[in-house]
Order: C-alpha cells, then sequence, then structure tokens
C-alpha cells in the first residue's frame, strides 16, 4: 500500500509557439500518461496537470516576427496542441494555460510571500540594450557563443546544445536577436532568488535524501550543486508575461521560469478547490514529468520556491526522460526537422496506439534515443501486428469457428494452464513494479508479453488439429485464450488505450477492473463475443517511402537556406562604425579550455598590449597551428569573463556557409597595432 494518500502529477507546460511533436511526447506526455493512467486504474487518488507556457520571449519573438499580438500566437498554439493531446489520449485532467487571470493571480501572490518574507535580493545590475530597439534583451532576446560548450546560437538564458543555464553575461559575441546588432550595457533593477544561499540544503534534498533519482536526473542535479549556484533574475524587462506586482517594478514581469511551474498549482486550482491537498499535504506525493533541458528549473529552482514559500510539499521525483533525435538528427521546430502530432495523424489515422507504442518502446529513459520510420514501421509489423495482433486474432477467430463465438467451458487443467497462471501473475507484479519506478519502456515490455505467451500456447498446443480429437482440450485452451485477450487489454490500457477500448468492445464485456489483471475468470463461459477484427493493420513500404521522402525535403530546404547568404544588417551610421577599434595582431599563445570543447584561450599582441582573449573556434583549429598567425581583433569590446578567464576584446572571424570559421587576415605581413578602418 503506498504511503501516499494522493498523487499530483505534472508534465512540462509546452510553449505556444508551435505545434508538438514525438520528441515532446517520447520525451514527457506518453510516460506521464502511462503513469496517470495507471494510477487511477489502481484507484489512487491523482491529479494529472497539464496546460501550455504562454510567457516567454520565442512567443513575443514569433509575434513580432508574424506581426500579430503574443496572444495571437498562444491562442493559435494553445488548442492546436490542446487538440494534439487529446488526440493522442493524453489523459490530462486540465489543460490550462498560463495567460489565463488565475494563473496571473496565482503567480503574483506567490511572487509576494517570497518578496515579503524577504528571500528576493534585489540588485541593479548591467543588462543587454538594444538601442536601435529601445528594448532590454532578456533570455531569447539575445544569442552569441555558449561558454561552456562554444554552440555559436546559445540562448541568453540557456544552451540548447549542452543543456546548460546561462546568463546573457556570459555569452561570447553577444548579439541582440532583433536587429543583429551588437547590444549595449545599461543598468535595470531585478529580484533575484538566491540559490546560492539554499545550496546547502539542495545539496541535503538531492543528493542526501533522493539518491533514487533517475541517475540522469541526479548527475545533472550533482554537477550543478558541484559547480555552485548563483542568485537568478526571477523578473525581466518585457512586456508580456505576469507583471511584477510591485510599484517599482513598472514594465517588468516575472520570468517564465519563475511564473511557468507556478503554472501547475494555478491550474490545480482552476481543477478542483481542494487543490491545497494535492500541493501542501505532506501525504500528497508530487511527480514532474519533463525533458532534460527542464531538469535545473524543476530539480533546482521550483524546489527552492516551494520550500521557501513554505506551505508546498516538494517534488518526490522527477523522472526526466533524454531526448528523442529523428533519423539521427537533433529535432528543431525552427528547421522544421520533427514528426508534427498533427501530422502524424493525417498521415496514419487511427494510429495513436502505433506511435504511442513505438515512442515508449523507444523512450530515451536513460540516453537520448533515435526514431528512425524504418524502426516505426518494424515495431508495427512485427511487435503489434506479429505479436498481439495475431493473438487475439486467432483466438476470436477459433472460438468463432469453433464455438460459434461463445466462450467455451474448460474442462481439466494441465500443467500447461498452470504455468500461464503463475506467469500473468509475474507479469503483473513486475508491471506494476516498472510503472512505479517509472521504467515504461520494461512496462510495455510486460504488457506486450501476455500475448506473447498466448502465441505460444496456441502454436504449442494447436488446437486447429486437436478439434478432430479432443474437442475438450481446445474448449480449455480458447477459454484460456479468451481469458488472456481480457486481461492483454487491462494491463495494455495504461500505453495503448484506443487497442485497449477495441479489445474490449469486441469482447463485449464491461471494463474489468485492474485488480482482476491476474484472474482467469474474468469473462465467463458461455459469454458472446463480438465478430473478431484486426486490431492493427500492417504498415506498408509506400508509407514509410513518403515519410522519409517529406524528410529529405525538409532537410534540402534547410540545405539551401544555410547556404543563402544571411540578409544584410540594419544601416549604421559611419558614427556608428568608428566608434569599433579594429586592429592587426599577433597570436603568441593558444590553449584548450578545460571542459568547453570549443573555447581557445589566445594571448595576442596587438601592438597595443599584450592581452587575452577567449574565441569560440576550437572546432575548427588546433592551438599550435595558429600560433604566430596574423588577425583581426577588435580591441575596444568591453572586457567579459568567460569560463573564469576575462577576455579582453575579440578575433573577428569569417562564418563560411558551412558554418565553419575563417581567421581575417591581412595579405601581407603587418605591424601589429595597424589599425582597420
Ligand atoms: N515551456 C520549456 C519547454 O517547453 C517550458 C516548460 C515549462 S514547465 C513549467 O521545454
Ligand atoms: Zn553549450
Amino acid at each position: 500500500m503506498s504511503e501516499f494518500k494522493r498523487y499530483t502529477v505534472t508534465s512540462a507546460l509546452p510553449y505556444a509557439n508551435g505545434p508538438v511533436h514525438i520528441g515532446h511526447l517520447a520525451g514527457v506526455y506518453v510516460p506521464a500518461d502511462i503513469y496517470a493512467r495507471f494510477l487511477r486504474l489502481t484507484h489512487q487518488d491523482v491529479v494529472f496537470i497539464g496546460g501550455s507556457d504562454e510567457h516567454g520571449v520565442p512567443i513575443t519573438l514569433k509575434a513580432k516576427k508574424e506581426g500579430v499580438s503574443p496572444q495571437d500566437i498562444v491562442d493559435r498554439y494553445h488548442t492546436i496542441i490542446k487538440k494534439s493531446f487529446k488526440d493522442f489520449g493524453i489523459s490530462f485532467d486540465i489543460y490550462s494555460r498560463t495567460s489565463n487571470k488565475v494563473h496571473h493571480d496565482t503567480a503574483s501572490e506567490f511572487f509576494t510571500t517570497l518578496y515579503e518574507k524577504g528571500e528576493f535580493v534585489e540588485k541593479t545590475s548591467l543588462q543587454f540594450y538594444d538601442e536601435a530597439e529601445n528594448q532590454f534583451l532578456a533570455d531569447r532576446y539575445i544569442m552569441g557563443t555558449c561558454p561552456k560548450c562554444g554552440a555559436e546560437d546559445a540562448y541568453g538564458d540557456q544552451c540548447e546544445k549542452c543543456g546548460s543555464s546561462l546568463s546573457a553575461e556570459e555569452l561570447i559575441n553577444p548579439r541582440s536577436v532583433i536587429s543583429g546588432n551588437q547590444p549595449v550595457l545599461k543598468e535595470t533593477k531585478h529580484w533575484f532568488l538566491p540559490l546560492d544561499k539554499y545550496e546547502d540544503e539542495l545539496k541535503q534534498w538531492i543528493l542526501e535524501e533522493h539518491k533514487e533519482w533517475k541517475p540522469n536526473v541526479y548527475g545533472q542535479c550533482k554537477s550543478w550543486l558541484d559547480s555552485g549556484l548563483f542568485p537568478r533574475a526571477v523578473t525581466r524587462d518585457l512586456d508580456w508575461g505576469v507583471p511584477v506586482p510591485l510599484k517599482e517594478a513598472k514594465d517588468k514581469v516575472l520570468y517564465v521560469w519563475f511564473d511557468a511551474p507556478i503554472g501547475y498549482i494555478s491550474a490545480t486550482k482552476e481543477l478542483t478547490p481542494e487543490w491545497e491537498k494535492y500541493w501542501k499535504d505532506k501525504d500528497s506525493k508530487l511527480v514532474h514529468f519533463i525533458g532534460k533541458d527542464n531538469i535545473v528549473f524543476h530539480c533546482i529552482i521550483f524546489p527552492s520556491m516551494l520550500k521557501h514559500e513554505g506551505s508546498y510539499i516538494l517534488p518526490d521525483n522527477v523522472p526526466s526522460n533524454e531526448f528523442l533525435n529523428l533519423e539521427g538528427d537533433k529535432i528543431s521546430t525552427s528547421r522544421n526537422w520533427a514528426v508534427w502530432l498533427h501530422e502524424y495523424l493525417e498521415d496514419f489515422p487511427g494510429k495513436q496506439d502505433v506511435l504511442r507504442y513505438v515512442l515508449c518502446a523507444n523512450a530515451p529513459e536513460t540516453k537520448d534515443n533515435d526514431f528512425t520510420w524504418k524502426d516505426f514501421q518494424a515495431k508495427n509489423n512485427n511487435e503489434l501486428v506479429a505479436i498481439m495482433g495475431n493473438f487475439v486474432n486467432r483466438a476470436l477467430v477459433l472460438t468463432h469457428k469453433y464455438f460459434d463465438g461463445i466462450v467455451p467451458t474448460p474442462q481439466e487443467d494441465t500443467d500447461y494452464e498452470k504455468e500461464i497462471r503463475t506467469e500473468i501473475q509475474n507479469i503483473k507484479t513486475n508491471l506494476e513494479n516498472n510503472i512505479k519506478h517509472y521504467k515504461f519502456r520494461e512496462a510495455l515490455k510486460n504488457a506486450m508479453s501476455i500475448t506473447r505467451l498466448g502465441n505460444k500456447y496456441l502454436a504449442d498446443t494447436e488446437p486447429w488439429k486437436l478439434i478432430k480429437t479432443d474437442e475438450n482440450r481446445v474448449k480449455t485452451i480458447l477459454y484460456y485464450s479468451i481469458q488472456l485477450c481480457a486481461l492483454s487489454a487491462i494491463l495494455a490500457e495504461p500505453f495503448l488505450p484506443y487497442t485497449s477500448e477495441k479489445l474490449i468492445k469486441i469482447l463485449n464485456i464491461d471494463k474489468p477492473d485492474w485488480d482482476d489483471a491476474n484472474k482467469f475468470d474474468i469473462i465467463e463461459s458461455g459469454h458472446k463475443i463480438n465478430s473478431a477484427e484486426l486490431l492493427f493493420e500492417r504498415i506498408e513500404d509506400e508509407a514509410i517511402a513518403a515519410q522519409v521522402e517529406k524528410l529529405n525535403k525538409t532537410k534540402e530546404m534547410n540545405q539551401a537556406e544555410n547556404n543563402a547568404v544571411t540578409p544584410q544588417k540594419e544601416i549604421i551610421t559611419y558614427d556608428d562604425f568608428v566608434k569599433q577599434d579594429i586592429r592587426i595582431a599577433t597570436i603568441l599563445e593558444a590553449e584548450k579550455v578545460a571542459k568547453a570543447d570549443k573555447l581557445l584561450k589566445l594571448v595576442i599582441d596587438t601592438g597595443i598590449d599584450k592581452r587575452t582573449i577567449v574565441s569560440g573556434i576550437a572546432k575548427y583549429f588546433k592551438p599550435e597551428d595558429i600560433i604566430g598567425k596574423q588577425v583581426c581583433v577588435l580591441v575596444n569590446l568591453a572586457p567579459r569573463t568567460l569560463r573564469g578567464i576575462e577576455s579582453q576584446g575579440m578575433v573577428l572571424m569569417a562564418e563560411d556557409k558551412d558554418g565553419s570559421l575563417k581567421f581575417i587576415s591581412p595579405e601581407s605581413i603587418c605591424a601589429n597595432g595597424s589599425a582597420i578602418s
């Protein structure tokens, strides 16, 4: 019996700035739905919470690009996303959204409580500002080179390549996403969550009290905690989001990652007046389903908020999955490299469960995994059709053929039937254990082993031969086979809800109770089953070829776009240009930067002085190959600290169309310090 009286199951709130794809389902929503369905089937009190994350810069950027309001964007995609989840049987008890009033009120109150408790550190700091746009640049409004891994397109709040959570000041060569300009630094006041102050309690809570968390989650938390936590701004200079409830914070909103997790609470508030039981009672179990890029927010930041607000429980587990790739490449919304759920259903109508099955069987539970259309076809044809579909169909057809669809009365059990009874008990126990430990791939194998067992039972006993000589034996075999169909329908429901429902209809029974899923009298003798129907159908090569072709076309389009020269930036004045001081310089020393596989630390003679510059060129140049090279350096760029190294300037590089970086060097030797104009 669980120590918990009720369960609060949340799943990451997807940004409402685009449709959802197979990566979302595999990483977050199929596992969360399996877990929530299982809890309901085993009679637990559970709320399964979902919703759209409708704030944040990605949405305002898209709105700007389309010339519409952020509300227009979130209205459009909230509807699309909500429908996709419904179509795929993601059985939320509520699917809400963070632009609604109940969330704004809840998030504001949450902030005010922390503020009045004096938890926040108020700091006036320099923030990147785009003078052309008269706008501060927060989070995804600013891009640059990741100081941790050197990725060129890291955002101001996070590097999607290495998952590091960043602050904009750490970026190398920061640029405004709106104008493309180099931003300036301008003073602004923000409120910070003092994560550094919470470090010890987080180490105790995670590293000592939650050693049972998945290794990929525990490991990421440990490396975060080992590298030290820093105060994190929870407000932004933006006009789209939850306004900061302070008079002195005009034109500021809550940081999206401060308000979004509170969205789980506000959605629960919308769902039930008894919401506090699910969020504040110690005998409630809180479980967050997320993808790996959300670990720091759900294991470190949000729990700190909950703990210091003082009245909430903390998550019992955060069983994050890793990433699903598509045909060997990272899924990317911007490159349209995805299988969009709404498009899948247009191409494979009625095959939600096939995708649920494949994404669960291939789930990136402990490491990134790859989705291929060939494997999708193989799993459908060789597992769903050939194992589950085949057994059920033979059991049904033979019962119709020999007994007119009436479930026969079993005669004498042999050792085989005794073995089957024991095996089913083990299957149910193992499946339940695997789900309780968030091992959904294993649990799915348990569920499929019922019909695997059934196929072997029929192959070993061959009732189609026995019928001529021993009808009583056939009665027992088909009686047990029909019971196995019913057991399969029950235990498959968390994974394949549509198939389960269809099979229950074919068996012409009321939905059995999970607790009976190890009994062999769910369907009585004499019961009339409905006519047999195929549970699954084969997927032919043509259908797969069409999907692969679609992706190839996307790849070609992306390639064409990459080859296209990036458009010219805004016109600048001569005065703008002369502010930059670019000199010829010589690289004297070069070495790799520890734990940042794309950064080199250079010592450069600028003719003015010898200085250190960190440059994201390690992917293209070996340190020993560039000593003595003459290069162009922007010498009057404000110094920035990267990976603990103060970088004083920037080496100018040309980015070729294949993304490779090339030095800009004089055609013949020049004195160091020669000015470029
Ligand atoms: N929308 C980020 C994401 O979709 C964010 C999740 C919020 S969960 C509170 O990856
Ligand atoms: Zn990175």
